[in-house]
């Protein structure tokens, strides 16, 4: 099982996509394991966005990721990375697949709805960003046994 970091950005919020969003992921089969509402400071979305710090579009994403609430949330499932990236669709929505999140319903690279780590690294250094050990659920979920081939 892998685990994997899911921000649903203040545009998702702003534009009342949580449900919709949430529902595509747990409607794929993946198991929410942690979530929280959250208005991230700047300092906080630097270390998120460390990666990109040397970017041009950097300042623009720390004003964005910080211009209003966002809900964070850890997903696991088998592939978990891979499974919650496909479904968010290509970082710039007018390459993303319809049928994805990104697709369906967003335009811009810099509004893109949705966050997803992209490696087992980044999942393990962004989870331990957003929540702690005592934030991450432990429980049984009895559908994943027709979800999951055992
Ligand atoms: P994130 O899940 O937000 O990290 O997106 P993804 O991994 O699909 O894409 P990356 B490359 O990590 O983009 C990070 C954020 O930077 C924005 N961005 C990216 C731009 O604004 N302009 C660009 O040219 C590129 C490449 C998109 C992502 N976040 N937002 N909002
Ligand atoms: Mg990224």
């Amino acid at each position: 099982m892998d685990r994997i970091l899911v921000l649903l950005k203040p545009d998702a919020i702003q534009r009342g996509f949580c449900g919709e969003i949430i529902g595509r992921l747990e409607k794929r089969g993946l198991k929410i394991i942690a979530m929280k509402m959250l208005h991230m400071d700047r300092d906080l979305a630097r270390k998120h966005y460390a990666a990109h710090t040397e970017k041009a579009f950097f300042q623009g994403l720390i004003d964005f990721i910080t211009s209003s609430p966002l809900v964070a949330l850890v997903v696991e499932g088998q592939n978990a990375i891979e499974s919650v990236r496909s479904t968010m669709g290509a970082t710039d929505p007018q390459h993303a697949s319809s049928g994805t999140i990104r697709g369906d319903m967003a335009q811009s690279v810099g509004q893109n709805l949705i966050h997803g780590s992209d490696s087992k690294e980044a999942a393990a250094t962004e989870i331990n960003l957003f929540f702690s050990n005592e934030e991450i659920m432990d429980y049984q979920r009895e559908l994943d046994r027709w979800v999951i081939e055992s």
